[in-house]
């Protein structure tokens, strides 16, 4: 058996930076632009920039069962059209991982779904813990006015599969109405 020794980060809300997450992944609009419902809102953003949607800080760990992989989200606030800025999402490629989310900053809505056809939203909020189960795909979206703060923890050997949500996508988005968010489906 292999002891390897503790450690521990310290997230700034300022920037979202985990200290001991030294693999930071930087998404910007140019990638991520397929997400997207509205390509032309999408366009006329690249014209004038390509902005950063979201940053995540992820803490080298070994990406085996017994292992705890975590890291930090920060999501930009903005929008494409209606959309807020989001996360690609994903599943687990071990579908039955789960995931615990904690926010620290902002304001955010954690979309969840199943293969089978279950959907479920959550708000999340500074001090909110929430539960993704096994099977669930999650995607989180920042609908405030400040950049969006959260820690994820999660099994060493999860693994993402983001294919099935690039060809399948999320039933649920989350718009802008009236100056509020709403959770409504893409088909509505
Ligand atoms: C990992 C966890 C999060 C996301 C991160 C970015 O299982 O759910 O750390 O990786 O929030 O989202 P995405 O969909 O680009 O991985
Ligand atoms: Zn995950």
């Amino acid at each position: 058996m292999e002891t390897r020794q503790p450690f521990t980060g310290q997230v700034s809300l300022g920037s979202g930076g985990l200290t001991s997450g030294s693999n930071l992944v930087v998404r910007r609009l140019s990638e991520v632009r397929g997400i997207f419902a509205d390509q032309a809102a999408v366009e006329a953003i690249l014209v004038a920039n390509d902005p950063v949607v979201y940053k995540v800080w992820n803490v080298p760990v070994p990406e085996v069962s017994g292992e705890l992989q975590h890291c930090s989200t920060l999501i930009m606030p903005g929008r494409v059209g209606p959309e807020y800025f989001m996360t690609k999402g994903h599943y687990h490629v071990r579908r039955d991982t789960a995931e615990v989310y904690v926010c620290l900053r902002g304001e955010g809505r954690l979309l969840m779904e199943t293969e089978d056809g279950r959907r479920d939203w959550q708000v999340m909020k500074p001090g909110t813990v929430s539960y993704i189960p096994p099977y669930w795909s999650h995607r989180t979206v920042n609908v405030g006015p400040e950049p969006f703060v959260f820690v994820s923890v999660y099994p060493g050997d999860a693994g993402h599969d983001y294919g099935s949500i690039e060809t399948g996508g999320f039933a649920q988005v989350v718009v802008e109405r009236a100056g509020r968010p709403a959770v409504k489906l893409r088909t509505e």
